[in-house]
């Protein structure tokens, strides 16, 4: 049986100048998909479209753009140049956490950059995308949430709010597509060793380090891995959710590190 591929697909991923998004671009493209790379920093966006072209011949076209700006997610979208209109996927990736402090002590600044980019980055981007996907009857709509979204845990009052809201708009994205042909996946991940944690503690590399000292985490390629799964299965299989950990993590705070006893 021939390996499954996603030749003459074009994907489009938010949130692919780091980590999860990054990688989920880097085994898209290796799978022969075209990709629509998404997130603010241009520079970074446009090295993967680089090493996509030199590496697979994967052509890949950068948009830099701010998810929590509704109006321009939707004028880049539909100002595509026509040879990238047909979206056969969206990787709704970008997010972040801000802080582990509990909410009433977290910056507005912060509570409003997690339920900004997480939640309505989703809404604006899907928004943008779907109705040329109904239109077309097929399409799939992968959503990166997180064991966040399943469980809360001391100081993610607000972090974990959004995932439970990513988990619920997956969910109902379902609903909204009833009977289109369009497919929707929620990929939810544990602990990853991305730029996650230095994002989320404010650069500050020394505790960024201390969250991943000792375990094996989960990498972003174990959780593209997981994206690339899903996306090619046959055109009647749907996967509603895949919840991944490393093998060390049983919940958000318990952890077997090297050295515990
Ligand atoms: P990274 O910090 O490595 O990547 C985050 C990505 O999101 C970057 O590409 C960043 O790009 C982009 N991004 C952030 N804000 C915006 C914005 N306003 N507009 C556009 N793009 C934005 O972290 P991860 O790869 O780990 O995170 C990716 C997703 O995975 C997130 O949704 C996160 O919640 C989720 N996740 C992560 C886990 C982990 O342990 N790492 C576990 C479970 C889920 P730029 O800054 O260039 O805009
Ligand atoms: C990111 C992982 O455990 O910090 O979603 O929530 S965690």
């Amino acid at each position: 049986m021939p390996l499954p591929n996603l030749c003459g697909q074009t994907h489009l991923i938010t949130g692919a100048s780091s980590g999860i998004g990054e990688a989920c671009a880097r085994a898209l493209g290796a799978a022969g998909a075209r990709t629509i790379l998404v997130a603010r920093r241009s520079d970074r966006l446009q090295v993967l479209a680089d090493w996509l072209m030199n590496t697979h011949g994967a052509e890949a076209y950068t948009l830099s753009l701010d998810v929590r700006d509704a109006y321009a997610v939707e004028a880049a979208v539909s100002g595509l140049p026509s040879a990238w209109q047909t979206i056969d996927g969206l990787i709704n990736n970008a997010g972040l956490a801000r802080g582990l402090a509990p909410m009433h002590e977290t910056p507005v600044d912060d509570l409003d950059a997690m339920v900004d980019t997480n939640v309505k980055g989703i809404l604006y981007a899907t928004r943008a995308v779907l109705p040329g996907m109904i239109a077309r009857g097929k399409g799939h709509v992968v959503t990166i949430g997180s064991t966040a979204g399943h469980e809360v845990y001391p100081g993610g009052t607000t972090y974990c709010a959004t995932k439970h809201a990513v988990a619920a708009l997956a969910k109902g994205i379902k609903h909204d597509v009833h009977g289109t042909g369009i497919r929707v996946t929620s990929v939810d991940p544990g602990m990853v060793e991305t730029d996650f944690s230095l994002v989320r503690f404010g650069g500050d590399e020394a505790r960024a380090a201390q969250v991943y000292a000792g375990v094996q985490a989960l990498t972003a390629d174990d959780v593209a891995d997981a994206v690339l799964y899903a996306l090619t299965r046959p055109p009647h299989v749907n996967i509603a959710d895949i919840i991944l950990t490393p093998t060390a993590q049983s919940g958000a705070s318990r952890i077997a590190r090297d050295g515990d006893a």
